[in-house]
């Protein structure tokens, strides 16, 4: 038996998502579906929407959602009917990757996050009884309902009770990939330098994060003064308008170099700027979203005899359960108060918060889609 649901449809960019009624397939064994609670909106939503990601239109996306758990497939383990629970991205738990709980590397990584469909190929949702794109990472969370997989839901743990699913559904994206850059990526060190370069939901994750690691200086760069100025909240010991000579600045406060350089910006010139600060055994740690034509260009001599290291990162190489219930930790003791990034839209808002994200205005708009 199908279930009813409404859900925001994306028909690219040339028309704004609007609300309309859904349904939802059944559940297959390894699958649980959510009464979503809220949901974030992240840049990879709208990388989506403009096509520069190969995900089919028209399409149901979200991908950072929270809620309540109201049936679960025979085979699911992970949580119950009446759970809270947060989604991330989804994985095939079987590869070469995933079998190393490195999921974010997941070899299967397009049929279960980015086809539209189930990884089998069939619809999870339909319209007018018509399959539609949805399962998009594993989820589809700007919609009231939900089907979600074993792979890429967490229970929240009872001691975080006390935390609204509408403040904890940004975890499984942005935030986790900038906390796990510099948590378990590259593995920021105690009093080692660091300049995390765009302050946006990522960026301001592994400044936080470097603060835990006890990282310093903790550098941040930016164009947006409000930006750094928060950045500075959060952690950052030094801020640099990217505009006004940050490289410079950066290479006179620490002169021997850079232990961890980490970019946000996808933008190569950047990127190369930044690997030259690097000291040895420095590691530039890339997350940001770059145009497929972009090539870096390093000194070769300088990258093999410093012992440096360029490192691509996805998804913080968080290992989703245990990653997102050690994160939560540490918002509950104070030390990654990712609240301070967070604007709430109601969900038929959900034009305006993607608008805020896009302007600036907002750093991580989140949907409120239904009461907890
Ligand atoms: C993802 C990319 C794959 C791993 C998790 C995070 N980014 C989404 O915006
Ligand atoms: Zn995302």
């Amino acid at each position: 038996m199908t279930v009813s649901a409404r859900a925001a449809i994306c028909r690219g960019n040339s028309e704004p998502f609007k609300i309309e009624d859904v349904e939802l397939d059944d559940l297959r064994p390894d699958e649980l579906r959510v009464r979503v609670v809220a949901c974030g909106v992240c840049h990879t939503d709208m990388a989506v929407r403009d096509e520069q990601l190969p995900v089919p239109h028209p399409v149901v996306l979200g991908h950072e959602g929270a809620g309540i758990v109201e049936e679960v497939g025979s085979a699911v383990t992970v949580a119950k009917p009446g759970d809270r629970v947060v989604m991330s991205f989804n994985s095939c738990g079987e590869c070469p990757s995933c079998s190393v709980d490195a999921p974010t590397y997941c070899y299967n990584f397009f049929p279960h996050n980015w086809s539209g469909k189930r990884a089998d190929g069939s619809a999870v949702m339909f319209k007018d009884g018509e399959p539609m794109n949805a399962n998009f990472f594993g989820q589809s969370s700007f919609a009231t309902h939900a089907i979600a997989h074993e792979q890429n839901t967490v229970k929240v743990p009872d001691s975080a009770a006390d935390i609204p699913l509408e403040r904890l559904a940004p975890i499984g994206c942005g935030l986790m990939t900038g906390a796990g850059a510099v948590l378990r990526s590259m593995e920021v060190r105690e009093g080692m330098p660091i300049a995390v370069f765009g302050a946006g939901t990522v960026g301001m994750a592994a400044i936080m994060a470097a603060r835990i690691a006890g990282a310093d200086p903790i550098i941040a760069v930016d164009v947006n003064d409000e930006r750094l100025a928060l950045a500075k909240e959060l952690g950052a010991t030094h801020t640099f308008n990217g505009k006004e000579g940050a490289t410079d600045k950066i290479r006179d406060l620490v002169p021997q170099g850079l232990g961890y350089a980490f970019d946000t910006t996808g933008i190569n010139t950047i990127i190369q700027d930044a690997w030259g600060l690097l000291a040895p055994m420095g590691i530039c740690g890339i997350v940001g979203a770059s145009s497929p034509e972009d090539d870096l260009t390093f000194n070769e001599s300088e990258f093999m005899g410093g012992g440096r290291r360029v490192m691509g990162i996805l998804g913080g190489d968080s290992d989703v359960g245990p990653f997102l219930c050690e994160l939560i930790e540490y918002h509950q003791k104070g030390q990654f108060p990712f609240e301070k990034l967070i604007g709430y839209f109601d969900f038929d808002q959900i034009n305006e918060a993607i608008h805020a994200s896009e302007d600036g205005s907002v750093v991580k708009p989140v949907l409120r889609i239904s009461k907890e």
